[in-house]
């Protein structure tokens, strides 16, 4: 029995597709990922405002917040609850170069439409706040942007979602690049020096994708630390990734579980989860997965984390503050290893 409550996002179920490829599995519709995603053990469904609402930039704002109240009827009806909205601003014409960076200003207005939005979706839904991945927000040409006055309007376009609502909370969920080259807040550092610059940091955090740590050249457990150091951890998107390449969302633990096990650690020695936080997985199956398996990466996922929760809670804390101490860390590196080796 697991001390912490997952959630996972409707794209976590996907058809393969890939940029060199077609898709390789069938679409699944919304209710049936919800009855598989209740039935596997997660409590909270995490959304794209368009995975919730998908013509939402056809409808008037009553029309949005109607249609988003027969999903939370969906979601009532498999006992999930919603985690968070986050408005998708890489797929619109308007985000070609980018949302709330965007230098023109009529794709400005349509990013901070779609974030005011996500808010109304996330009130219907009773999700507590947004999370921005800023995809696109960055450059593919190094001259193209200012990343003074990118940052600028980032801290600015928060301040207006800040202000539309006085309770909803902003998650910034920091990635280097892909699908830009160089991205304007690429680490758990950058959305701290943002959230300190809005007009309320309170309700400013973060959320850490392991994978995106990685890429960062970064180790995801010192990421999360750092978050938590903050009190700004609001939710992670725990997966795995090998090196430097492309965002390969591998089911969590399977490339690094030493790594995977100090994620887990660091989450369960600061209680995360006592405040409502979920454990969000954001992990793809791989390209090759039948239909019938598409939900294997997820069992495996929650099988690998709940089996480093048993770990975990085995780790002896005072032999290893005793090898500290001492500063004999290969010993307590070796302690490590026989752990999760099963070596007693
Ligand atoms: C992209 C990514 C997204 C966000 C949600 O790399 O991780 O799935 O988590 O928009
Ligand atoms: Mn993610």
């Amino acid at each position: 029995m697991s001390k912490f409550k997952f959630s996972v996002g409707p794209w976590n179920v996907h058809t393969g597709a890939d940029s060199y490829g077609p898709e390789t599995r069938k679409p699944v519709d919304l209710e049936t990922k919800f009855a598989k995603f209740a039935e596997l053990g997660f409590s909270a469904v995490q959304f794209h405002d368009d995975d919730a609402v998908p013509d939402m930039n056809n409808m008037t704002v009553e029309e949005i917040k109607e249609y988003a109240r027969g999903v939370k009827k969906l979601l009532d009806k498999y006992g999930l609850a919603a985690e968070f909205v986050a408005p998708r601003l890489w797929m619109d014409p308007h985000t070609v170069d980018g949302g709330f960076m965007s230098r023109k200003k009529e794709d400005r207005d349509f990013a901070l439409w779609r974030a005011l939005r996500s808010i109304d979706i996330a009130n219907e839904l009773g999700a507590k706040f947004l999370v921005l991945w800023l995809a696109r927000e960055g450059t593919l040409c190094a001259e193209s942007l200012d990343p003074a006055w990118a940052t600028k309007q980032l801290v600015e376009a928060i301040n207006e979602m800040l202000r539309y609502d006085s309770k909803i909370r902003v998650a910034i969920e920091p990635k280097p690049n892909e699908p830009v080259d160089r991205s304007v807040c690429g680490t758990m550092g950058h959305v701290m020096a943002v959230s300190a610059a809005t007009i309320d940091p309170s309700r400013v955090g973060g959320n850490l994708e392991s994978a995106h740590a990685v890429l960062a050249g970064l180790d995801p457990t010192n990421e999360i630390g750092f978050a938590l150091a903050f009190d700004k951890l609001y939710t992670v998107h725990l997966n795995d990734q090998n090196g430097l390449k492309f965002d390969q969302d591998k089911s969590f633990g399977v490339e690094n579980l030493r790594s995977a096990f100090n994620q887990v650690r660091i989450l369960s020695k600061y209680n995360y989860g006592s405040k409502g936080e979920y454990v969000g997985l954001d992990v793809k199956a791989m390209r090759t997965t039948s239909d019938e398996d598409g939900y294997e990466h997820l069992k495996n996922s929650l099988a690998i984390f709940k089996a480093l929760e048993a770990k975990v809670e085995k780790y002896d804390e005072e032999y290893a503050n005793k090898l500290i101490a001492q500063r004999k860390y290969e010993q307590l590196e070796m302690y490590v290893l026989n752990l999760l080796m099963g070596i007693e």
